[in-house]
């Protein structure tokens, strides 16, 4: 069965001592407050020169995991600035946010790029977080189903079954992002529902039912458990709210 997941996305945000202050009170008051049958999985993204330090600070065999925001889609060599899915690996990256649409804007990430990225991550043994999702603009075209139809085609359906089972999808409107306004749940649960049938279609039934499937997009202590109590609704790709250690709580023990 599919997990359920709250990811933290710390964009380009914090210090190093700050990411270590926030990493250290959110351990710590999960390990205290989180308990009994709350099965979620916690996965923190904090910006690449912090990776190592944070991954060592979060306590092993427990719910919590690293990721990182992005990746290279070069494997290694004369590429300046570039960090790879393998240096990741190395210092305990399992998940890579891939096709953000903050990077798909500001950095012109297309459907090329992002599936050299997601062979690159998934050659190097993580799983990507890919990211989906549709303008206002198209919202109010009543495009959206096409729109993210397409993203998922030219992104994603490319992969072998066998890669398609490592990945997690988070359905993000762009609309919803650093604008403090959130999709209803009823609208979230609608697009992840189209979601979970375009990954029938283009895989089976099976790989449906076993996708997990995050919401993003000022997703917040208050609006949470609304959201995640959809049935399609696996969990969410948090913004500004991972910055705050007892918002970042709440919104764990919302499941
Ligand atoms: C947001 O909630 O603002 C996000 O972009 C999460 O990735």
């Amino acid at each position: 069965m599919r997990k359920n997941i709250v990811a933290g996305n710390w964009k380009m945000n914090t210090t190093y001592q700050d990411g270590l202050a926030l990493v250290s009170e959110i351990t710590n008051m999960v390990q205290d407050e989180v308990t009994g049958p709350n099965g979620v999985e916690v996965v923190i993204c904090p910006p690449f020169p912090f990776l190592a330090a944070i991954g060592k600070q979060l306590p092993t065999n427990s719910r919590f995991h690293l990721g990182a925001q992005n990746c290279s889609q070069k494997e290694s060599g004369a590429y300046t600035g570039e960090v790879s899915a393998k240096m990741l690996q190395s210092v305990g990256c399992e998940y890579v946010i891939l096709g953000h649409s903050e990077r798909r804007q500001y950095f012109r990430e297309d459907d090329e790029l992002l599936s050299q990225k997601l062979k690159a991550v998934l050659a190097a043994g993580l799983k990507p977080i890919f990211c989906v999702g549709e303008s206002l603009e198209t919202r109010e075209a009543d495009d959206t189903f096409n729109f993210i139809s397409k993203q998922l085609k030219d992104g994603l359906f490319h992969l072998s079954n066998e890669e398609f089972d490592q990945v997690v999808i988070a359905y993000e409107p762009i609309w919803a992002i650093g604008t403090g306004k959130t999709a209803t749940s009823a609208q979230a649960q609608e697009v992840h529902a189209f979601i979970r049938e375009q990954i029938a279609r283009a895989y089976d039934a099976e790989a449906a039912l076993n996708t997990t499937i995050l919401y993003g997009g000022s997703a917040n202590a208050q609006n949470a458990r609304e959201l995640f109590s959809q049935p399609d609704v696996d969990g969410g790709l948090i913004g500004g709210a991972s910055l705050k250690s007892r918002d970042f709580t709440e919104i764990i023990k919302s499941f």
